[in-house]
């Protein structure tokens, strides 16, 4: 039977500290958080182990103290990383995102994926659906008052539907940023002070971070 990927991130992460490889563990717990272990099964299943193993290596005397130093040092360190992620998900949870396709746009497999990951990755996402009139969008937002709007074009002509939706919603709801995606995208909508152009949705998080700005997340 093949492993779990506890037990793949587990070994990843015991052979880690054994090399004194602070990268690689920080690697591999990152691999876990990935892979939705939580704090618990983290804890318990990959660094409690391999510690129990930097025991076991050092009473044998086949590694030294020094060794065994290091791989504390490094699980403490691990120990923050855990934290400081599960302090970025709660931050999160503050901010709210809202998803449209504009006016005339039906295409919103994309969008979805976005809400989707941006769910998970701990943000309040508030999806409108396809199709979505520049008023009705900007009525949304001031009543809402996301931090992000996420827009789609997938349609020729779609960058003006864009423009048009952002220049409505930017007048009922000035504090508001943008992230805008999709093949329809053509130079007219430009990246610039509060628009993020994005061309993957595996980029919306990262874009959405920067967007709030670090500092009101730190
Ligand atoms: C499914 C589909 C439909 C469905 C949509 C259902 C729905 N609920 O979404 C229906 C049947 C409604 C439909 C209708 C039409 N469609 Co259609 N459709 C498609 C199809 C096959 C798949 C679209 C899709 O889901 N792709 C998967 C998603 C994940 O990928 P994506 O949209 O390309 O997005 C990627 C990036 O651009 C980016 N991204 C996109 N948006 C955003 C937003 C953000 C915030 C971020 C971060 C990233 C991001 O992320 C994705 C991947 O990383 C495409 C084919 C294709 N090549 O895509 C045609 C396609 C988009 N459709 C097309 C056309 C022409 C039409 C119709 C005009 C057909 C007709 N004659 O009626 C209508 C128009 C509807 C309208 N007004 O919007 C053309 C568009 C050509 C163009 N550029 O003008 C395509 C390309 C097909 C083709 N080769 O001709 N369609």
């Amino acid at each position: 039977m093949d492993d779990s990927p506890a037990q793949k991130i587990g070994r990843a992460y015991a052979e880690a500290l054994l090399a004194g490889d602070e990268i690689a563990a920080e690697v591999a717990i990152r691999d876990a958080l990935q892979a939705k272990l939580s704090n618990a099964e983290i804890d318990e299943l990959i660094i409690a182990p391999a510690m129990w193993l930097v025991g076991e290596l050092w009473q044998r005397k086949e590694i030294s103290v020094a060794e065994e130093h290091i791989a504390t040092e490094i699980s403490l360190r691990v120990l923050a990383l855990q934290r400081e992620a599960a302090r970025l998900a709660r931050a999160r949870q503050e901010h709210l995102v809202m998803l449209a396709a504009p006016s005339g746009e039906q295409h919103v497999v994309a969008l979805r994926m976005v809400a989707n990951l941006l769910r998970e990755a701990g943000y309040d996402a508030m999806m409108l659906g396809p199709d979505v009139p520049p008023q009705a969008l900007a009525t949304a937002a001031q009543r809402h008052q996301p931090d992000v709007l996420c827009l789609s074009a997938t349609m020729a002509g779609g960058s003006d539907q864009v423009l048009v939706a952002i220049h409505e919603v930017q007048l009922a709801c000035p504090g508001a940023a943008y992230i805008v995606g999709g093949r329809g995208l053509t130079s007219r909508v430009q990246a610039g002070a509060g628009i993020a152009v994005c061309e993957r949705v595996s980029d919306v998080v990262e874009s959405v971070d920067a967007l709030i700005k670090r500092a009101d997340l730190n």
